[in-house]
């Protein structure tokens, strides 16, 4: 029998303490299987919708939980509830409480009952919005679905450390919660089937070139639901098909270790040294984590002796985890099996009552709701209509476990069931019902974007100033001063993307800045947008703030998942307890050919919610939103007018100070007749047709919207309608794109219809993608000619007799 671990004391502890700490860990191992089993009945007899469960993967967590300290993060996915448990980021009453989507921060503090099960993720921010001390406590970024999704972002919170502990500018106090001196190691896990996508081996190889303290675990049990290794990995294991990766004493790269997921004192032996040299050294590390089980399958969906053979059944209860784990403390002298016996026992009943405990907070509240709807439809019954008050009202009481939605639709039929009666009861349950949906709007739909004090739509405007004798330069110098006078403002700040650092963009808007900044703060990246995106997610988590650049528009493509997927919904999908904020840059609309003229609006408008989405027509207006967003803790999309950077502007003189506000629009040209509604590349088309226009006599009013989320907030389109009565929506997005939203905007939200004398007109490029060269672009983007005839039609349509027609 070994006294300890490989015959030393594990992490300087004495063989007693070591032995209170297994034992310790096994009750942890028991609660969470006991978790697991208890979940998956909860969703069998219905209390809960779906389960997913971290059991067979118990042990190895266990062990990288040892090697977890305070600062370090954790990027994961739905099997990492043991480490959970085991890192005191989560209780057995919480993993309940999320189980059945209870709406409360406080008894479900990941998602406040957003995610499904298995969605972890710890509060960075306290209840105003701003970072806590992220040195005092472990963290844990907040888990998506989609599988492979967490690898991104942590690449960003591994390259915080390395900044933190190589920028001197970083060492400031104002820094000190973020950081130790860079201390702090990044942990990612991910089953072995997800290795298959690309988000993983773009991580793998960014983090391998960047070399940061980045700790992978692949938790390996052969499948992905059903489909095995073969048909996943090659060479069926992925450590193996990761040797290239490894470093050498010549070349920098991977230690990669591998070890029996059922194997406890190996796990722990392999953590504790794996990690210790990704913490000193910033070497990213691998832990192939082999041998997993599961021993309820996949998910509550569906059960794995469809596509398991017998024999692989019996192997995965031989080899279960825990099991192994006792047999080795048993003949390790670490605790009796009556004593073993005792501490599943004890977790088993710790388990029941956490999860009773959890229901029962979950249904009082839902019951006291329920007790208030009652009260209204009792008093709704004495009302004519009242036999349907009184069944609707029996029928809700009949359900065995009433939720929200049933209180809200008895209550919306009921006063269905009385309507056209003025009474104070019908008075008193439509207040009553008003209050009800703002609640659970509240719940279910708060923390889109920031809503602390420093959200972007709470910055104060600053105008741009400009001296007599402002110098007029090429645009990009503009961008250029401003980018300049941000570094230099926010030692936090710092840009990266491809040929943004040695070169300073291909559009030479960071010219000479990595000069002046040095390479920690204007980074050159590989070609690997959706890295890009995710390394400025976990650098924001962390404190830093990054301006992220996509070379084009058209490539922002690659990145959409992790855009979409985890930063536009971070804040809503935590309810407020994480954000990131970063800017996204990029430049688009229409320059060249099929991938240098893009104006994917409605892609970006259909899954981005969550980001603002700035498109300014010229440099001026983009170093104000750039600005704007710096000042502001929210993420930002800023696409800067790709056939922009020559043209002439002013170059104001409180470059990198003034701010532009979210959602106000322009008013380029005052007019009369017809309101021109455009914004980003679009507008200097729209003006050259207005001016035009003007000459055929149509007086027209030209408004930028200038930013798409948000939008025209103030309704400046509606008073211009007032007076034109009609409306032109131009862009370069696809037909029913950017221009139909404007439309849904204006129309619908703005209610313009009662001032319109004729239906609302959209002009966007064509369907198809622009073709290359001058003719391509006129022929596939709206061009002046367009507008004057579009516009030209419409006021000829009002008026014909005024204007004749062209053909
Ligand atoms: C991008 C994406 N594709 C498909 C799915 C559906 N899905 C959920 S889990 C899973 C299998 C994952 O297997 P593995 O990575 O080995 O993890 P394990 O569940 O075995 O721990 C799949 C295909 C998903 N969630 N995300």
């Amino acid at each position: 029998m070994d006294t300890n671990i490989s015959g030393k004391t594990t992490a300087g502890l004495t063989y007693e303490d070591f032995k209170q700490s297994v034992i310790h860990d096994y009750r942890i191992a028991c609660e969470s299987r006991h978790a697991s089993l208890t979940g998956r009945k909860e969703v069998l007899t219905g209390k809960a919708k779906f389960g997913i469960f971290g059991d067979g993967k118990e042990v190895a967590q266990l062990a990288m939980a040892r090697a977890f300290k305070k600062g370090d993060f954790r990027s994961g996915y739905y099997r990492d509830q043991t480490f959970m448990f085991a890192s005191g980021l989560l209780t057995v009453q919480e993993f309940f409480a999320q189980l059945y989507a209870t709406p409360d921060v406080n008894a479900e503090p990941a998602s406040a009952g957003r995610l499904m099960n298995g969605h972890f993720s710890t509060r960075l921010l306290d209840d105003h919005g701003q970072f806590r001390d992220l040195t005092a406590s472990k963290n844990s970024s907040a888990d998506i679905s989609p599988t492979g999704g967490q690898m991104p972002r942590l690449l960003g919170l591994a390259l915080a450390s390395k900044l933190y502990r190589q920028n001197p500018a970083l060492q400031q106090d104002k820094f000190k919660r973020f950081s130790v001196t860079g201390n702090e190691v990044a942990f990612g896990t991910i089953g072995d089937a997800s290795t298959s996508e690309g988000l993983f081996w773009e991580t793998l190889n960014a983090a391998g070139v960047l070399q940061v303290p980045m700790a992978i675990s692949v938790w390996d049990d052969g499948y992905g639901i059903s489909v095995p290794q073969k048909y996943q990995t090659i060479k069926h294991s992925i450590s193996d098909a990761l040797r290239g990766f490894e470093k050498t004493d010549q070349r920098p790269g991977y230690s990669i270790f591998t070890c029996k997921g059922w194997d406890y004192p190996a796990l722990v032996d392999t953590y504790d040294k794996g990690v210790a040299e990704c913490r000193e050294k910033h070497t990213p590390v691998l832990f192939h984590i082999q041998e997993m089980t599961q021993p309820q399958g996949h998910s509550t969906s569906g059960s794995h002796e469809r596509y398991k053979s017998k024999e692989r059944l019996k192997w995965e209860d031989d080899f279960d985890c825990i099991r192994k784990m006792r047999e080795w403390m048993i003949a390790s002298a670490i605790a009796t099996e009556s004593e073993l016996d005792e501490i599943d026992a004890k977790a088993k009943a710790f388990v029941a009552d956490a999860r009773k405990r959890a229901w029962d907070a979950h249904r009082n509240s839902i019951k006291s709701e329920l007790d208030a709807a009652s009260q209204h439809l009792n008093a709704l019954q004495n009302l004519p209509g009242g036999d349907t008050v009184a069944s609707i009202r029996a029928g809700l009481h009949e359900k065995p476990d009433v939720e929200r939605r049933d209180i809200t639709s008895a209550l919306r039929h009921a006063l269905r069931a009385t309507r056209g009666q003025a009474s104070p009861e019908r008075d008193a349950a439509v207040r009553w019902l008003a209050s009800y949906d703002q609640l659970n709007t509240e719940r279910y739909g708060s923390h889109l974007h920031s809503q602390s004090s420093s959200n972007a739509m709470s910055v104060q405007p600053i105008a741009p100033v400009y001296l007599a004798d402002a110098p007029t330069v090429d645009a990009r110098e503009v961008l250029q001063a401003n980018f300049d006078a941000l570094l230099n403002k926010y030692p936090e700040m710092l840009s990266f993307g491809e040929d943004v650092g040695h070169i300073g963009g291909v559009n030479q808007t960071w010219a000479g800045l990595q000069e002046k900044y040095g390479k920690l703060r204007v980074m050159d990246t590989g070609i690997r947008e959706a890295t890009i995106i995710g390394q400025g997610i976990g650098l924001a988590l962390r404190g830093l703030r990054p301006v992220a650049e996509i070379q084009y528009l058209d490539y922002l493509i690659y990145a959409l998942t992790v855009i979409s997927d985890d930063l536009a919904c971070l804040q809503y999908r935590t309810k407020g307890g994480q954000k990131a904020p970063m800017i996204i840059s990029t430049r688009g609309h229409r320059l060249e050919g099929v991938w240098h003229s893009g104006s994917p609006i409605s892609m970006m408008l259909g899954s981005m919610r969550g980001l603002y989405l700035l498109t300014p027509r010229n440099m001026t207006q983009a170093a104000g939103f750039y600005n704007t967003i710096m000042a502001s803790d929210d993420a930002a999309v800023i696409i800067e007018p790709l056939n922009g950077y020559r043209v002439k502007e002013k170059m104001p003189s409180n470059i990198g100070e003034y701010r532009l506000p979210l959602g106000v629009p322009e008013i380029l040209r005052e007019g009369d007749d017809i309101t021109i509604v455009t914004y980003g590349s679009c507008c200097r088309i729209v003006m050259d047709a207005a001016a035009q226009l003007e000459q055929a006599g149509v007086s027209v009013e030209v408004m930028d919207v200038q930013t798409l989320l948000p939008f025209d907030i103030n309704h400046m389109i509606l008073e211009s309608i007032k007076k034109t009565n009609k409306v032109l929506f131009v862009d370069e997005d696809v037909p029913g794109g950017g221009t139909a939203y404007m439309y849904q905007q204006v129309i619908e939200d703005q209610s313009a219809f009662d001032y319109l004398e004729m239906p609302p007109v959209t002009l966007s490029a064509k369907a198809h993608r622009p073709a290359y060269g001058s003719d391509g672009d006129y022929f596939s983007k709206p061009n002046t000619e367009d507008v004057f005839d579009t516009a030209y039609e419409m006021v000829r349509r009002c008026n014909p007799g005024l204007f004749p027609p062209v053909y």
